[in-house]
């Protein structure tokens, strides 16, 4: 028997591990541990474990479908591209949107913003970091110059106190969750601060178990008994950064004094005075965070606070430092970076500034879309609702908003509006049932290509097996899509090397990287901009990036948010997910060992909120909030705290998506999705 090998990174989270794809008569049969690959040294989590279950799923697409008198009809790819050519051709640029993916490569995404801006001449270009990290990219872009996860990964394990808020990382970032315990087993003191005892708070020296959405008034808190203290770095703010006193003069208020931030949060005065403590005097304090920070109309203000945190007490730039922002997806990280954002090209050069039209427009060699912002995931869908005629036609690559954009009914009025869809996948998505047209793609077994990890790593995907039936991979798709709407030129491309090789000409921090030099196995951090560099894997080691080289300050006041809690709906929502799933559950409940594993959806309550309800354990509940309702199994557990439920939004059945808000951070326009009112019921007995 002949088993093959192959090398490649996992396509779920954004650590980027890597393992072996195990073939074996020309198909995937396995996954078997890669040793030498420093990101996970051999290990796995369950979801990379399983990660060839889904691939040769007999739900994966394998012909064109075009709908017809409203059911789908199997089609040739030439049929389905002189129908989608044509169709593209009758709309003008900004009646048109995309939606690219953080799932797919990089040089997919390239193809995809390039697509957009040179071929259907719209502005309209975003995906899913919008309704993720959008926050991170803001506010340590104000307050750094650059957007990115500070440090590397390796590096948690040499920090002497971590402060991990609004991150489940043991089951979200499984193997970063790991070094977070390397840290624990070098000494340091893990401090945990989230509404749950997840996994990841079980082994933390101490739980600050708040209320979701009052993130800025305890890190102000924290601010202030620094300051009081004596505990901040006065070198690092007189030399590094600007606009201190400002920061100074608002956590200095009695708002934020112990006592009020205990009323806040919930916490106990004593447990975030000993929290300040540990972490203004460890002299090397890391933060790790994810969506319990961002996903807020607050966004931008908490990210904005843990930075001004971290140069107040002059945590950055060192080993065991800095500011982890976990990027989620397997290439969110890629996907920005090559410019699949409504705001920048590729590198995060801003669509606003004509030069860098002009250069896109000279690398091209076409008239590009007008140098303004486009419409982001969550603006488009609400275009799309409210008002009608507006948008008309969009082309949806690796995403599935009809089950992860909030306010599910108002997406599905949404995307009914609009005439004309194209989504492209693996699965017959509930997006994909909405479309006019769906396209197979390849997953990322079947293809050659790179993604970048959360700590900026641009590691390669290596082709395994052929696609299913008829199924291409996305990048060709865009070239052979490219090539019906008469731009061949734009889209020459053999292979995915040679789309790589555009990309580091038209984007500095790849500048420096070829498909030769990712092939080893720690492959390479950027800012890499020359053939010579080494890669960065720590970031603002002498000065940060705005072009006086200073971080700055920005006084933050917390605001609670869109929807407080009252009488009609009297508890706290929060939402996120489980180790088994990822999100909309296309790949994971098509594992049959994950799916086993959560075979459905639950609602968290607290057991005094439970025992006041009359609510026992298991028992079918009805939930809903002002846009609608939901029935769910309870799972009574003290590990939630008291007034606030937790729903994971992976299943269909029970979509946590349909109670959720969709209200946006004002710049980031990330929507609120870790905080709305919501109310119980017993479902009453027929
Ligand atoms: N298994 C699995 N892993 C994943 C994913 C998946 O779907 N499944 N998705 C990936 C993606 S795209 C992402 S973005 C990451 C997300 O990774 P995480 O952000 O770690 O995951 P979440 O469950 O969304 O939320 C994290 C925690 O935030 C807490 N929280 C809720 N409200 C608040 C608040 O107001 N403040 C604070 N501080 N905390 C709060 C929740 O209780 C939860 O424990 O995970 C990635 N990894
Ligand atoms: N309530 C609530 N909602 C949330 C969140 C939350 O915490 N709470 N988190 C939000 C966050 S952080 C995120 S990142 C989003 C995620 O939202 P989405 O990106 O919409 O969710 P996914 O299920 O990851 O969708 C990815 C799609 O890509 C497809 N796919 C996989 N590989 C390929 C490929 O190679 N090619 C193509 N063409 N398709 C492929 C999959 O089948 C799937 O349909 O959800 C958001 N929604
Ligand atoms: S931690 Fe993330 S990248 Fe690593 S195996 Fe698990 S899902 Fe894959
Ligand atoms: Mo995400």
């Amino acid at each position: 028997m002949e088993f093959k090998y192959v090398p490649t990174t996992c396509p779920y989270c954004g650590t980027g591990c890597g393992f072996n794809l195990v073939v074996k008569d020309k198909k995937v049969v396995g996954v078997q541990p890669w040793q030498r690959n420093p990101v996970n040294e051999g290990k796995l989590c369950p979801k990379g474990n399983y990660a060839w279950e889904f691939i040769n799923s007999p739900d994966r697409l394998t012909k064109p479908l075009i709908k017809k008198d409203g059911k789908f009809v199997e089609a040739s790819w030439d049929e389905a591209y002189k129908l989608i050519a044509q169709k593209f051709k009758s709309y003008k640029g900004e009646e048109m949107a995309c939606l690219a993916s953080a799932r797919v490569s990089n040089e997919e995404n390239y193809l995809m913003q390039k697509f957009a801006r040179a071929v259907l001449k719209t502005p309209n270009i975003d995906h899913c970091a919008r309704l993720c990290h959008a926050s991170t990219v803001v506010g340590l872009a104000g307050a750094f110059g650059s957007g990115a996860m500070t440090q590397s990964i390796a590096d948690i394990a040499e920090s002497k106190c971590l402060l991990v808020i609004g991150t489940n990382t043991f089951e979200q970032h499984p193997l970063i969750g790991r070094r977070i315990m390397q840290a624990k087993m070098n000494g340091a003191k893990i401090i945990y601060a989230d509404p749950r005892l997840t996994p990841t708070g079980k082994i933390a020296d101490l739980h600050l178990q708040f209320y979701s959405g009052t993130d800025v008034a305890l890190l102000n808190c924290f601010m202030q008994l620094i300051l009081k203290n004596g505990w901040e770095n006065k070198d690092f703010i007189k030399n590094r950064t600007k606009d201190f006193e400002k920061v100074k003069e608002v956590v200095m208020k009695d708002t934020y004094s112990p006592e009020n931030v205990s009323k806040i949060t919930g916490v106990p005065a004593e447990d975030i005075i000993k929290a300040a403590e540990w972490f203004g005097k460890s002299g090397q304090s890391a933060v790790l965070y994810s969506m319990g920070i961002t996903q807020h109309t607050t966004g931008v203000d908490n990210v904005k606070s843990v930075a001004n945190l971290q140069m107040l007490t002059g945590n950055l730039g060192r080993p065991g430092t800095g500011i982890c922002a976990l990027r989620g997806q397997n290439n969110v990280q890629g996907a920005c970076d090559m410019g699949a954002l409504a705001n920048v090209y590729s590198g995060y050069q801003s669509v606003l500034v004509p030069e860098m039209k002009k250069k896109m427009e000279d690398a091209w060699g076409c008239q590009i879309a007008e140098g303004k912002v486009g419409l982001t995931v969550t603006t488009l869908i609400n275009t799309l609702a409210d008002e009608p005629g507006k948008v008309k036609c969009v082309y949806i690559m690796g995403e599935n908003p009809m089950l992860s954009d909030p306010d599910l009914h108002h997406v599905e009025k949404g995307l009914k509006n609009a005439e004309f869809i194209v989504v492209q996948d693996i699965f017959l998505t509930e997006t994909a049932q909405l479309a006019d047209v769906v396209l197979p793609a390849t997953c990322f077994a079947e293809k050659d290509g790179t993604q970048t990890s959360t700590e900026r790593r641009v590691q390669k995907w290596r082709k395994a097996q052929d696609p299913p039936g008829e199924a291409r991979a996305d990048w060709k798709i865009i070239c052979e899509l490219g090539a019906a709407m008469g731009y061949e030129k734009q889209f020459p491309y053999k292979s995915a090397e040679e789309i790589f090789n555009e990309i580091a000409r038209v984007t500095p921090s790849y500048g420096g990287m070829t498909y030769a030099r990712l092939e080893k196995p720690e492959a390479l951090h950027w800012p890499c901009p020359t053939a010579e560099h080494p890669g960065t894997p720590i970031l603002h080691k002498e000065k940060f990036s705005h072009p006086d080289g200073l971080g700055i300050f920005t006084p933050i006041e917390w605001k609670a948010q869109a929807e407080v809690p009252d009488k009609e709906y009297p508890f706290l929502l929060t939402t996120g997910r489980c180790i088994w799933h990822w999100h909309t559950g296309s790949m994971t409940r098509r594992s049959p060992s994950l799916e086993r594993e959560e075979p459905t959806g639950w609602v968290e309550i607290n057991p005094e909120d439970a025992k006041a309800l009359g609510i026992a354990d298991k028992e079918m509940l009805k939930v809903s909030s002002r846009r609608g309702d939901i029935k769910i199994g309870a799972r009574v557990t003290k590990t939630i705290k008291k007034g606030v439920v937790f729903i994971p939004f992976h299943f269909i059945e029970c979509a946590a998506n349909i109670l959720t808000i969709n209200a946006l951070d004002p710049v980031a326009k990330i929507p609120e999705f870790k905080a709305c009112a919501c109310k119980i019921e017993k479902i009453k007995e027929a």
